[in-house]
């Protein structure tokens, strides 16, 4: 915050505009309105990546394109649900090893500029927040509320401690770690919430780190996102106007760096829209205006801080990005939301995200440096010498062509394997939060209670499908509600026909005020209006089975019946020599999951678009042995169901969804 809060920083020792030489440390210098590092002054230009969203194995290879693009920095998110799986209950291992992660940033040459959130948005299932926080359904997200705040704590105390050896004046490599995400574009501007952030961060990691906040430039954002003692940086993409955009930042910091912590070089994919793509030469024609816009006098203030006399600030221009404001691109790499990990937006109408990630970024989902990536370096080669060396090649990719699958069961024929447990009976339908079920799918089954001659018309309240609704009557396919779609069918059928819902998580709301995206059936099915009741509810534990081997180590079901409705697809193939990365197409299917040798890759939704094939790292597959795929079809399969593997991704086809399938 402004001149007048210097007295609190100072207090609250957050700003040091002097430093012993030979100290390590990473600070804000108000007077030079720079960073310093080490006494010196210090600008980074960084790069987003998400350790969540690269397989483990190819977290290095990542990193080095990175580093040998001339970044000096990357900006970590910490997806919280991503770790504390339950209440209580933490994931530190393989992918979610963050502190591997972080090691192999330092041993490349890295700095982290850490984003533990609590709220991370990223367009990740929830923000980051775990979905089992809402079994408090009082309980007030992101805000001073009590079990809220508990939660955070409980987590922040596990969390930071691994962080704090890993601080720059530590000896480590973060050089700054952000306090919450975005918080002014929360509605509920709790500035006592932000207090007890500031309070547990400095509490966890000491006076002396450097503590932020990011949010966008509007007037409303930065009052309702910032708070003394924690500096105030804007995120905005190539097409704003620059010293607009820093001149907000201005407003609420009137000095120290500039800083745009998300630079947009790209831009997400939603399910059933236009491929997002920003041209490379747009960016990098952008990053050249900014410099230029900064002259000479930026050039220097790249690597010779330029002093202004205290009490003033340069015009903007004079502190264009790349001089000393700072950068941090995102995304350098976006990479993919395996499993159920993407996120949705809310814009009007429930929007939920592609599996691909890819966010037409400079380094590709399958990590591959693109013409983007090398536009951006040759900018950067402008203010900084590049590493020696080659940039990394692209990883070599296999089309290993068509795979037969057979159909192994109908879901609903398979429930006792994949809800062992049993259903839960209940009078009314039962949320997938009530049920302690975070992600995936949940099968509501009864009975119809008298007979229906004529169609009627089978309901939900408004509101009430999250996400999707696949409804079968006596096992036979009927169709899908949808949130904010189609929210009733007609039907016919006796009294005692049986009558299943299988519903669908679609990734919780990542942005805005609805990040108590409750899933399941939220309100009571009815039928011609008259409400259903005596539900038997089974949770399934799909990806467990499937880990666990099944349906492959399953003696082989022959299994009629059509292809329309929720079915199991298997089949294996096997790779030649190496496993190398490559792509999944689906020609003729229609929606639904896919696993190969239990990893569960993602989503797939061809007829809607515009992600047409999934990314299978080749980490997941192995050499000179078969592979098992697994298939979850949901609404139907082609009459010969094939998978196509190609060696290049597509990502921008939207077919058009028919209940029947066709090839
Ligand atoms: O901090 C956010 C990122 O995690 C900023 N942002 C990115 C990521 O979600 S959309 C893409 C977004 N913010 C929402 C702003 C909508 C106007």
């Amino acid at each position: 915050m402004g001149l007048p809060a210097l007295g609190l920083l100072l207090a609250a020792g957050l700003l040091h505009t002097q430093a012993s030489p030979s100290a390590r440390s990473f600070q804000l210098d108000y007077e030079h309105n720079c960073f310093r590092k080490d006494g010196a002054p210090f600008r980074y230009i960084s790069g987003s990546i998400h350790y969540a969203r690269i397989p483990r194995p190819a977290w290095r290879d990542r990193l080095l394109k990175m580093y040998m693009s001339g970044l000096s920095a990357v900006q970590v998110y910490i997806p919280w649900n991503y770790h504390e799986t339950l209440p209580g209950v933490y994931d530190f291992t393989g992918n979610r090893d963050v502190e591997a992660f972080l090691d192999l940033t330092a041993e490349l040459g890295l700095l982290v500029i850490l984003r533990p959130g609590p709220y991370i948005c990223a367009e990740w299932e929830m923000g980051g927040l775990p979905a089992w926080l809402l079994w408090k359904p009082d309980i007030i997200l992101r805000t001073s509320n009590p079990a809220y705040l508990a939660a955070v704590d409980s987590w922040l105390h596990v969390l930071l401690p691994k962080i704090k050896p890993r601080l720059y004046h530590q000896g480590g490599n973060i050089i700054s770690v952000q306090v919450e995400n975005e918080y002014g574009s929360y509605y509920a501007c709790d500035h006592g919430y932000l207090r007890h952030l500031l309070g547990s961060f400095r509490a966890l990691l000491g006076s002396e780190v450097l503590l932020f906040t990011t949010d966008s430039t509007g007037a409303q954002e930065l009052r309702c996102g910032t708070l003394q003692g924690l500096y105030a940086t804007v995120d905005f993409g190539p097409g704003s106007n620059v010293t607009e955009a820093f001149g907000a930042q201005r407003r609420v910091e009137p000095r120290g760096p500039l800083v745009n912590s998300e630079y947009y070089t790209g831009w997400l994919d939603y399910w059933g829209e236009a491929h997002a793509s920003t041209s490379a030469a747009w960016v990098a024609r952008g990053l050249e205006d900014m410099l230029q816009l900064g002259a000479s006098t930026n050039m220097q203030v790249v690597t010779r801080q330029r002093a202004q006399p205290p009490g003033q600030w340069a015009s903007p221009l004079a502190f264009i990005p790349l001089g000393s404001g700072q950068h941090g691109p995102y995304m350098f790499h976006g990479g993919t939301n395996f499993a159920y990990w993407s996120g949705a937006d809310y814009k009007g109408q429930y929007k939920p995200v592609t599996t691909s990630y890819d966010y037409d970024a400079p380094l590709s989902e399958a990590g591959d440096p693109t013409e983007k990536l090398f536009a951006i370096r040759t900018v950067i080669s402008k203010f900084q010498p590049l590493p020696a060396g080659p940039m990394p090649p692209a990883t070599p990719k296999y089309a290993y062509g068509w795979v037969a699958l057979q159909k192994y069961a109908d879901l609903l024929d398979v429930l006792d394997v994949l809800c062992p447990s049993g259903p839960i009976q209940s009078q009314f339908p039962l949320t997938f939060e009530a049920l302690k079920q975070v992600h995936g799918f949940v099968v509501y089954h009864t009975q119809l209670p008298w007979d229906v001659p004529d169609p009627a018309m089978l309901g939900a309240p408004p509101h009430s499908i999250c996400d999707r609704g696949y409804v079968m009557l006596q096992k036979e396919y009927q169709g899908t509600l949808e949130r904010d779609g189609q929210t009733t069918l007609h039907v016919t059928g006796r009294a005692g026909d049986s009558l299943d819902i299988l519903m669908e998580n679609m990734g919780r709301i990542s942005f805005g005020a609805n990040t108590s995206d409750f899933k399941g059936l939220l309100g009571n099915l009815s039928l011609n209006s008259r409400p259903l009741s005596n539900w038997l509810i089974y949770p399934l534990a799909i990806d467990t089975t499937v880990q666990q081997g099944w349906p492959h180590t399953a003696l082989p079901k022959s299994s009629s019946g059509g292809r329309v409705g929720p079915a199991f697809y298997t089949g294996t193939f096997e790779t030649p020599g190496i496993a190398w990365d490559t792509f999944v197409k689906f020609p003729g299917w229609s929606k639904g999951l896919l696993w190969i040798n239990g990893f569960n890759l993602g989503r797939y939704w061809s007829c809607r678009g515009p992600q047409q094939t999934l990314f299978v790292p080749g980490s997941v597959l192995h050499a000179g042995r078969p592979n098992n795929i697994t298939v979850l079809e949901l609404e139907g399969a082609p009459p010969t169901p094939l998978l196509l593997f190609l060696d290049h991704p597509l990502y921008n086809r939207t077919l058009g969804c028919s209940t029947m399938a066709t090839e």
